[in-house]
């Protein structure tokens, strides 16, 4: 029988030099479920590269004048040493390097087959921009209005660029989180709020003396009693009509002009003042015929929805500051004036005034960079064609190398070799391509397909091995790409799926999202200067006393405060283990304690199996301590020891391997089944049971396991304290709690 499959992936690095404490963890957490899923037999899938494209890479060659492509390969050579220090057990020969030609040809020939399909698109619009990384952003990637990477407060710019339609998966994209059942439900909601479905009703005004009307879009239809003016975005195209050469004009422009540099965040804050001015036009309510002015606010987004909404100061907190601010009266409805959402709908569908709306939340992936280290886009504009996709058999559009790497500006345009070339399909030799780079988060949303079959030359991916290994079993990697990296991959499934790429619908069926290492309550980060670089303390105490501190540090999904004596505990366990197992001579089993050494092996076996069964990494530990506690105390023979080496092996690869050979084997313990314990030797052999008299604990007598309630009576009536109380008394009766308790009840011979 072919032996089933099981697909084991931490989040790939970005190769900045040095591994941190963040990494070790999350690393060991895999690499200790792999071997485990090995020796209970599976065909574990362990993967592990590089996400090697990005801005520190072309910082280094700006400042230390250094190819980003030097700096990069030998930031991987140095993290690979360090990962092979760490003992941890990854299938190399599968590497993926998303910034090398082999790789970045397959993700612009994934582009190139979304840009066919309509999920790529270019259009101009307003940006978030980076002044200090001098490149646009995702919304995704713009934190609190601040850059996700420098924390440079964003601002808008008005720029034509790259999106992938992700918008188009917003429903499947929501709906799947339904069958994501191992994934935490912090991260589901998260990914749900950021997809931000609200189901509501689009109502149509009519502009008064006009045949235009004004589309608002609202969630709160049984409000529309109390509107009492309607808002447009300073964006929404009638209002530089409606302003022309009026008195108002230049302060109003001056208005939109201002409006245009402020954030999203700043414009919808709820504490924020809201301003605006009137526009001069009435519109009819539909339900009221009552007049309605019509007002340009800084609240209303132009990007959502319709652009416009229905002011019901009465109801809505933004609306009501908005109104105080200007004069605008509020009409206050009581709960009986309020009709039901149903009532409202059925009249605006009578009425032909609109209609039910599901509105969405997510925008378009924005996914061009101004950058050079990235995938170049595999675009060309002809002059005469327009834009076109570099022809397949072209790929991969290569990174140039004739580069000057300046502080601003985007070091593409500066290689006159890379920006001319002829049109693919018309020949024209005024073509020019692309300059922009994409995101590396498109490097990252198909990485873990490629591990599949991470040598084929032909594909990005074989469908078959993608189709066998995927969905991951078990993701593990940071919270902080709880709307970033696993939407986007999460997008890229579905749609690469729906190209016919391949049948996964979902990319990672478990996900675990580690806990952060801290140092004295803070998270260890360089700027804080407050890191343990892991080479220091594999070199002190060795990889295994690294990897064994971290996991019986804290529960895996937990916080874990760096401790020395921790690490120096660790270090002790190993010490106790390697001795025990180093000189059985000296912890030879003592008289009689074969029973329970047995028993206390098998009943480890059992506990630790459900504990590694459920990423319980820091009980099982304990119980291994507990164990080997218990063998100092007993002494030990060569079947316990060997079964402790078994249990040890994935979290102390380096000690167990060598202890496995001192026990006498030629076999490397890796390829050793996981233990399994026998039933009925877990269960008791005996049970202590207390013996009462008239309800007076007298004594405890141990009994067999199997003993019946007889026999425990006869056990109990001959032993000598029993015998003494009842000297001068018969018994009346006896109470017997199975396993528990025997209680003599008696009165006094007459
Ligand atoms: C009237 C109303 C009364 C509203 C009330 C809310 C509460 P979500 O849930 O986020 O979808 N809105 C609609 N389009 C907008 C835009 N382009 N810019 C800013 N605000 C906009 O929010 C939907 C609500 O946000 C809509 O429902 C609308 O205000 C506002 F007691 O309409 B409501
Ligand atoms: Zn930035």
């Amino acid at each position: 029988m072919p032996k089933q499959r099981y697909y084991v992936l931490e989040m790939f690095p970005y190769p900045s030099g040095h591994l941190h404490m963040g990494h070790v963890r999350n690393y060991t957490i895999g690499d200790t479920l792999a071997r485990y899923k090995r020796m209970q037999g599976y065909d574990v899938l362990h993967p592990m590269g590089f996400d090697s494209f990005g801005l520190p890479a072309e910082n280094a060659a700006k400042n230390h004048n250094v190819h980003p492509q030097t700096w990069t390969l030998q930031n991987i050579d140095h993290m690979k040493n360090q990962l092979h220090q760490l003992g941890l057990s990854y299938d190399w020969d599968k590497e993926v390097v998303t910034c090398l030609p082999a790789y970045y040809r397959w993700t612009q020939w994934l582009f190139i087959q979304l840009f066919k399909q309509g999920l790529a698109y270019k259009k101009k619009a307003n940006v978030n921009w980076c002044t200090s990384c001098n490149t646009v952003l995702a919304n995704e990637q713009v934190e609190e209005g601040a850059c996700w990477r420098c924390k440079t407060k964003v601002i808008p710019k008005k720029l034509s660029q790259w999106f992938f339609k992700i918008t188009q998966y917003a429903e499947s994209l929501l709906t799947g989180l339904d069958s994501l059942q191992e994934w935490p439900e912090k991260v589901k909601t998260m990914q749900a709020n950021w997809i931000g479905k609200s189901q509501g009703v689009e109502i149509e005004f009519q502009i008064e003396e006009s045949t235009e009307k004004i589309t608002v879009f609202t969630t709160r239809p049984d409000t529309v009693y109390g509107i009492t003016y309607l808002a447009v975005a300073p964006e929404h195209p009638f209002v530089l009509d409606w302003i022309k050469n009026t008195p108002q004009e230049s302060l109003v422009l001056s208005f939109i002009d201002h409006v245009k540099t402020q954030s999203t965040m700043d414009r919808t804050d709820a504490t924020k003042p809201k301003t605006g001015y009137f526009l001069g036009q009435y519109a009819i309510s539909p339900f009221t015929q009552e007049k309605l002015p019509i007002w340009v606010a800084d609240y209303v987004l132009m990007d959502y929805a319709s652009g416009a909404v229905m002011g019901v100061p009465a109801q809505d907190q933004r609306d009501c500051s908005f109104a105080q601010a200007h004069q605008i009266p509020v009409k206050a409805l009581s709960e009986d004036d309020m009709p039901s959402k149903e009532a409202v709908l059925s009249l605006i569908q009578k009425t032909q005034c609109g209609r039910p709306l599901t509105q969405y939340r997510l925008r378009d992936w924005l996914i061009s960079r101004q950058r050079y280290w990235g995938t170049p886009i595999p675009m060309i504009t002809c002059p005469v064609c327009g834009i076109v996709p570099v022809s397949e058999t072209e790929l991969p559009v290569l990174l140039p190398t004739d580069i000057t790497f300046s502080w601003t500006g985007n070091p593409l345009q500066t290689s006159p070799s890379f920006l001319n070339t002829i049109c693919p399909q018309c020949g024209h030799k005024n073509a020019t391509r692309d300059t922009d780079t994409m995101d590396t988060f498109v490097d990252s949303s198909w990485y873990f397909m490629r591990y599949c079959s991470a040598n084929t030359s032909e594909k990005p991916f074989e469908e078959e091995a993608v189709n066998s290994w995927l969905p991951v079993d078990q993701y593990i990697g940071g919270v902080e790409h709880a709307v970033l990296h696993l939407l986007y991959a999460r997008f890229f499934c579905k749609a690469l799926r729906d190209l016919g790429l391949h049948k996964i619908d979902e990319p990672f069926k478990a996900l675990l999202t580690q806990g952060m290492v801290l140092k004295e309550g803070t998270k260890m980060s360089k700027s804080l200067g407050n890191t343990v670089d892991p080479t220091t303390i594999i070199e002190k105490y060795g990889a295994d006393t690294a990897r064994l501190f971290i996991l019986f540090g804290a529960p895996v999904d937990r916080d874990l405060e760096w401790s020395d004596s921790g690490v120096e505990g660790a270090s002790r366990f190993l010490n106790r283990v390697s001795r025990l197992c180093s000189f059985p001579e000296q912890f030879r089993l003592k008289e009689g304690q074969k029973n329970a050494v047995e028993q206390m092996v098998h009943i480890t076996i059992q506990k630790v199996t459900k504990d590694m069964d459920t990423f319980g990494y820091n009980t099982a530990i304990s119980k291994l301590m507990e164990l080997v506690n218990g063998l100092f105390l007993s002494g030990s023979m060569a079947w316990a020891n060997e079964q402790l080496v078994l249990m040890l092996a994935p979290f102390a690869p380096f000690l167990a391997k060598e202890l496995w050979q001192k026990l006498g084997h030629s076999t490397d313990v890796h390829q050793q089944a996981w233990p399994s314990f026998d039933p009925h030797k877990v269960q008791l052999a005996t049970h202590i049971v207390v013996v009462q008299i008239n309800g007076k604990l007298r004594t405890q007598i141990e009994v067999d396991a199997k003993a019946s309630q007889e026999t425990v009576e006869k056990q109990a009536l001959e032993e000598a304290k029993v015998k003494a109380h009842l000297h001068g008394h018969q018994i009346v009766k006896i109470i017997w709690v199975p396993h528990k308790l025997l209680n003599v009840v008696t009165k006094p011979l007459s």
